[in-house]
C-alpha cells in the first residue's frame, strides 16, 4: 500500500517524527528553502497537514493542497489554522485537548508565584552576591488571599481556578455563560468589569475573532496599578502595546506571559522591563504533555485514514 502523503508545518520531538516518517511520505515545509515552489511541487499530493498550534495552517497552504482532506493539530488551540479555508474546502481540524490542561495550569500558577514574588530576581540577588552585599531581598506582595479573575473558564481556566482555590483566593470569572461547576466563583459577564475586580488576572481564553485584544487599554485600566495579569493563552487576547504602555508608565504592577505577537522574538519593549516574567510559550512543555499531544496528532491521523471516528474533531 502506498503511504498517504501528508505536509509537516514545523518540528516535532523525535519520538513523533520516527513514526510520521514510518506512516506517512512526510515533506517538510519547514525545512524548504523556497516555500511557495515547494508547495507547488508537493501541494497537489498532499492529503493531510500536521502542524502545530503555533503554526497552524493558512488560506494559502491549504489552497495549494487539493487533496487534503484533515489538519491534525498538535496544540489545543487551532486559531492559526484558517477555518473559512477548511469549511470551503470541506477540511476537518483536529486539536490535543485535555492531555495539556493540567501543565498549562501549572505554568500559569507558576508564572503568577514568580512574579508576586520576585522569585526571578530574587534568585539572581543570591547567586549573584548581593545578599551578602547589600542585605535581604527587597520586600515583595503577598501572592495568596486576594482576588483573581479567570478570563475564559474553559478546560484550563478551569484547571488554573480550582488550583487558585487552594491558594485561598476569591474567584471571579468571565464566560459568554455561567458555568454550572464553578460553585462559588462569582460569574461576571464583562471582562472590564472582571478585571476591576481582580487583584491578578489570568487569561485562558480561546483565541478567536471576537476575543482579539478583549484585554485592551480600558481593563488593564480597571486591573489598576496593584494589578497583575498573566497569559498563557494567545497573544492576540491582549492589546500588547497598550501593555507595554501600561506596564513602561507604572500603570500595571507587572505582566507574565507566555505568549508574545512576534514569538520567537518578542517586542524588545518588553526584555528592558522589569516588571515582567517572559517565557517561551511552553505551557504544554513537559516530556509527558508533548508525548500525548503527539501521540493524540497521529491517533487522529490514524483515524482519518482508517475511516474510522475522529478522536477530537474542533469543526463540523
Ligand atoms: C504548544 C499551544 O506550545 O496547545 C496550544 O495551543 O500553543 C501549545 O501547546 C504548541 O502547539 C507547540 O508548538
Amino acid at each position: 500500500m502506498p503511504k498517504p502523503h501528508i505536509l509537516q508545518m514545523g518540528g516535532l520531538p523525535e519520538w513523533d517524527e520516527t513514526p510520521l516518517n514510518d506512516t506517512y511520505e512526510v515533506h517538510r515545509y519547514f525545512d524548504a528553502p523556497d516555500k511557495a515552489s515547494f508547495l507547488a511541487q508537493v501541494g497537489p499530493k498532499i492529503q493531510a497537514i500536521a502542524t502545530r498550534g503555533d503554526l497552524g495552517a493558512s488560506a494559502e497552504v491549504i489552497a495549494a493542497c487539493p487533496m487534503l482532506k484533515i489538519i491534525s493539530v498538535y496544540g489545543v488551540g487551532y486559531d492559526a489554522v484558517d477555518l473559512a479555508a477548511c469549511a470551503k474546502g470541506g477540511i476537518v481540524v483536529t486539536n490535543t485537548p485535555d492531555v495539556l490542561t493540567d501543565d498549562c495550569a501549572d505554568l500559569a500558577l507558576g508564572m503568577w508565584l514568580a512574579l508576586s514574588r520576585g522569585i526571578v530576581a530574587a534568585e539572581a540577588w543570591a547567586r549573584a552576591g548581593d545578599w551578602a552585599r547589600k542585605g535581604g531581598f527587597p520586600l515583595q506582595h503577598r501572592a495568596c488571599g486576594k482576588r483573581a479573575g479567570v478570563l475564559g473558564l474553559g478546560r484550563i481556566g478551569m484547571a488554573v481556578a480550582q488550583r487558585l482555590e487552594g491558594f485561598g483566593m476569591q474567584i471571579s470569572y468571565t464566560t459568554r455563560t455561567p458555568r454550572a461547576e464553578a460553585g462559588s466563583w462569582q460569574y461576571i459577564a464583562d471582562a472590564k468589569e472582571l478585571a476591576a475586580q481582580s487583584d491578578v488576572l489570568f487569561v485562558t481564553l480561546a483565541a478567536t475573532p471576537e476575543t482579539h485584544h478583549i484585554v485592551d487599554a480600558d481593563v488593564l485600566r480597571a486591573l489598576g496599578p496593584d494589578g497583575l495579569l498573566i497569559n498563557i493563552s494567545r497573544a492576540q487576547n491582549i492589546d500588547e502595546r497598550a501593555l507595554l504602555d501600561a506596564l513602561e508608565q507604572g500603570r500595571l504592577r507587572g505582566a507574565a506571559l507566555d505568549v508574545f505577537e512576534g514569538e520567537p522574538a518578542p517586542d524588545p519593549r518588553f526584555s528592558r522591563l522589569s516588571n515582567v516574567l517572559l517565557q517561551p510559550h511552553h505551557a504544554s512543555g513537559t516530556f509527558e504533555t508533548r508525548r500525548a499531544m503527539g501521540q493524540l496528532l497521529r491517533e487522529n491521523l490514524a483515524a482519518h485514514f482508517a475511516g474510522r471516528p475522529l478522536l477530537t474533531q474542533v469543526n463540523a
